[in-house]
């Protein structure tokens, strides 16, 4: 029977990791998800041969009777599947309908994160919000990444102008709010990331994590530091005050392309060690030995990820991490902070000023950027009265209700539009309320080529993934059904690029004409890549490590970094004369006795089985206890409260209570309590079989929307102020009365 089985080489597309995968399967046999073994690709030249377990659903993905393959619409008794035309038509009908009654801001749209993992997706969704024509886009980028793209905006002259950290060629390595070795990395796509942080150490060299938990990352960290969620700010103040203080600054290569720095220095002096120590729990000595070792090293680098830009001060941190890679001369520069060289550059255009704050929100007045508000306001748009209130929602790829602030509003708003349409393969805690869901193929069925994560990878690298399976008649792809729609919805026609671009077109064009491309030197027609050339190599081609692109790759108008943008020194500048005092002034009057008993700040998690709010129906996830939806505590905290392991507690904020399983454990700082996100799977009409270990309850029932990073209009997720309550008193009463 083995003769009949096929290897298919891709890239998985689950994460931000770009893992090479070896499927195979025997084309004889039908309808068996078990036939699809998806081994790491050993010969893939960037993941050589590391996988993580979510690869392995693929086969899972692909059988999933739950996943939709026909059009389906809401009726009195239930989801009935109906033909494209129908959906279609509906959906133009109904959404020409609100946009000529009510405007079109009248319709809202969000776009998920599983779109920037999804080629065709990618390349018409921003087209199909253009046709709509609506300021109302939202997405996942205001909850996770907006304040790396602010500061790369602001600094580098465009938001895809990111830097990462040169992980394979660094000898000491500061991860703040990252925890790669759940999450694989996010921007800074490292498959394999675990060995490579390894490497770090078995080159002689270190890398200590900073977080408010021990995390997986921070068990084989070479140190791990507590900090108090929502304080990273004054920890890299600090950090840039011993350099200056010392004399110890240095540029390196990027000296001459700097400006504006002089307008930063002044702020710092305020900033010691001594008075940051008490408001960032960390040790005073700690902190210059921990500067004073990370400027002994050559090649060194400081990195922060989602606990940095999912918090109040997320603009600044990304700023300041920035600004401490550059002024360490660990910029531009081999096992420093680098940009990609993609073979599909994102960040071409020069810098456009207006392309931030062009209009404001509705309700709230945040601020646009590149096109989308900031998710927080999101929901106001749907509650606040006025003849622009949403009453139509586009969802793509995307659950809000369990992914968004303060979900279980936005869960209640959506019971009262007038109509909703969501592009996704599930009936999920969001699609259920829509009035049309349109499925598209996934996984095995699609080809792939990663354009974000390209631009973000620590080497350089290029890989096309082609579809393994046809999607079969009548079920369009992604790139297809956006085209559609946006043919129906474009008040000024279609334009050139809608009409004749298709994913492989543009990929082979945006090949043959990028740095590496067969048309872009004319010594490079002969071996330069194409399309062709790029499938012919089925485990990807390696394009080398990472290379100096300083000034080539600087997008601002002058080719110089600015070192201190005005908004960021506004902000700092609040902080400097009114917060950081207020805070010393605090913390000088408080002991350690100072927290009340039952309050605590929340911070998030992810565990290597969970991906954002799906996948949980997948068994050979679920049966994995790595991530369960618990509330983690410091047994002294725990003990405190007379709560013990595995009993359940009340979680309350500003914005409501949800109640779970309280998990004891010295992982976690005193004062700090850890849910992760994307649980929530008891909703009504779910048609998913969400396993029985993995229901849940969603943490953003109780995140606020109000509590935004100030400077980019991030969701502040982390350090939200909790308490928490025992309920074995309540529980008792259940127990009596029989109900358990
Ligand atoms: N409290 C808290 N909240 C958070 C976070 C946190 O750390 N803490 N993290 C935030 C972050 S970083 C993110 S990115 C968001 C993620 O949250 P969302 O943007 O809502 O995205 P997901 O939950 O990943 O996926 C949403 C849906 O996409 C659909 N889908 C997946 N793949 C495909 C496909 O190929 N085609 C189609 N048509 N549909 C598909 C699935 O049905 C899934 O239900 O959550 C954010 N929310
Ligand atoms: N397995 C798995 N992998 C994933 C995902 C998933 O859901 N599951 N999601 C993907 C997505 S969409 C993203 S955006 C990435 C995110 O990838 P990462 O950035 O690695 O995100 P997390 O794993 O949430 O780690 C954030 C860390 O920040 C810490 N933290 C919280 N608040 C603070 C703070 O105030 N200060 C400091 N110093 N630390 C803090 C938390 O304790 C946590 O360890 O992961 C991606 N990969
Ligand atoms: S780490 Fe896992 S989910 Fe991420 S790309 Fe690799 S195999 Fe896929
Ligand atoms: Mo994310």
């Amino acid at each position: 029977m083995g003769d009949h089985k096929i290897t298919h080489h891709r890239v998985c597309n689950f994460c931000e990791a770009m893992c090479g995968l070896a499927v195979t399967f025997d084309p004889q046999i039908e309808n068996d998800a078990k036939k699809i073994i998806v081994k790491p690709d050993q010969n893939d030249p960037f993941s050589k041969g590391s996988m993580c377990p979510k690869a392995s659903v693929l086969g899972s993905l692909h059988f999933d009777e739950s996943r939709l393959k026909r059009p389906v619409k809401r009726t009195e008794s239930g989801w009935a599947e109906i033909s494209w035309n129908e959906a279609y038509n509906t959906v133009e009908e109904k959404l020409k309908k609100i946009r000529s009654q009510y405007g079109p801001n009248a319709i809202a749209s969000y776009l998920g994160n599983p779109i920037v993992h999804n080629l065709g997706m990618l390349l018409f969704v921003k087209r199909l919000t253009d046709a709509i024509g609506s300021r109302n886009v939202y997405s996942a980028t205001t909850m996770d990444q907006l304040p790396h793209h602010f500061a790369a905006h602001f600094m580098f002259g465009h938001e895809f102008r990111i830097p990462v950290p040169d992980i394979d060629r660094t000898d000491h390595m500061i991860l703040m709010g990252a925890n790669p070795i759940a999450s694989n990395g996010s921007i800074m796509t490292s498959a394999g990331v675990t060995e490579r942080l390894r490497d770090i150490q078995t080159r002689g060299g270190k890398f200590v994590v900073i977080d408010p938990r021990k995390t997986e990352t921070a068990k084989i960290a070479s140190e791990h530091h507590f900090i108090k969620p929502g304080t990273d700010v004054y920890f890299l103040l600090a950090f840039l005050h011993i350099i200056f203080r010392d004399g110890r600054v240095k540029y390196g290569s990027v000296g001459a392309h700097l400006k504006n720095l002089e307008k930063l220095e002044p702020f710092l002096k305020a900033f010691t060690p001594e008075g940051v120590a008490s408001i960032t729990q960390l040790d005073e000595a700690e902190i210059e030995r921990l500067a004073s070792e990370f400027l002994s090293h050559d090649r060194a680098v400081i990195y922060g990820r989602m606990g940095l830009s999912t918090q109040i001060h997320g603009g600044l941190c990304n700023w300041l991490i920035n600004v401490i890679n550059i002024v360490s001369g660990n910029f531009d520069a081999p096992g420093g902070m680098m940009f990609p060289s993609p073979a599909i550059e994102m960040a071409r255009s020069k810098t456009q000023p207006d392309s931030v704050g062009r209009w404001k929100s509705r309700a709230r007045g945040l601020d646009e950027f590149y096109g989308e508000l900031p998710v927080s306001g999101m929901v106001d748009e749907f509650l606040t009265e006025g003849p622009e209130r949403v009453r139509a929602f586009v969802t793509i790829c995307g659950n809000p209700v369990l992914s968004t602030p303060s979900g279980s509003r936005l869960e209640t708003a959506l019971e009262s539009i007038d109509f909703m349409v969501s592009i996704d393969n599930y009936i999920n805690e969001t699609t259920r309320h829509a009035d049309i869901i349109l499925p598209t193929p996934a996984g095995l069925e699609i080809d792939h080529y990663d354009l974000i994560f390209n631009t973000i990878s620590v080497t350089n690298n290029v890989k096309f993934s082609q579809a393994l399976f046809p999607p079969g008649d009548d079920r369009p792809y992604d790139w297809q059904v956006l085209k559609e729609l946006i043919r129906r919805l474009s008040v000024n026609g279609v334009d050139l690029f809608t009409k004749f671009a298709t994913p492989r077109r543009v990929i082979n064009w945006g090949l043959m004409l990028g740095p590496y491309g067969k048309l872009s030197h004319p010594k490079r027609w002969l071996n330069g890549l194409s399309l062709d050339k790029v499938i012919k190599s089925e485990h990807g081609i390696d394009l080398g490590p990472l290379r100096a692109r300083v000034p080539e790759g600087l997008i601002t108008n002058d080719r110089k970094i600015n070192m201190a943008p005005d908004n960021f020194l506004v902000r700092l500048k609040t902080l400097h004369d009114e917060e950081f005092p207020e805070l010393v002034a605090a913390s000088q009057a408080l002991t350690a006795e100072r927290q009340s008993a039952d309050s605590f700040l929340l911070i998030g998690r992810r565990g290597v089985n969970t991906n954002n709010s799906w996948m949980h129906q997948y068994e050979k996830l679920s049966r994995s206890k790595l991530v369960r939806c618990t509330v983690m505590m410091n047994p002294e905290d725990a003990e405190r409260l007379s709560i013990s392991d595995g009993e359940d507690v009340a979680v309350t904020s500003r914005i409501g209570e949800i109640r779970l399983p309280a998990e004891v454990t010295a992982v976690m700082m005193r004062g700090v309590v850890c849910i992760p996100h994307g649980f929530g799977h008891t909703r009504p009409g779910m048609k998913i079989p969400v396993a029985q270990a993995k229901p849940g309850v969603s943490v953003n029932d109780i995140t606020d929307h109000l509590r935004t990073d100030p400077l980019t209009s991030n969701a502040a997720f982390s350090g939200l102020p909790v308490t928490i309550q025992a309920l074995n008193a309540a529980r008792d009463d259940i127990k009596k009365n029989g109900n358990q």
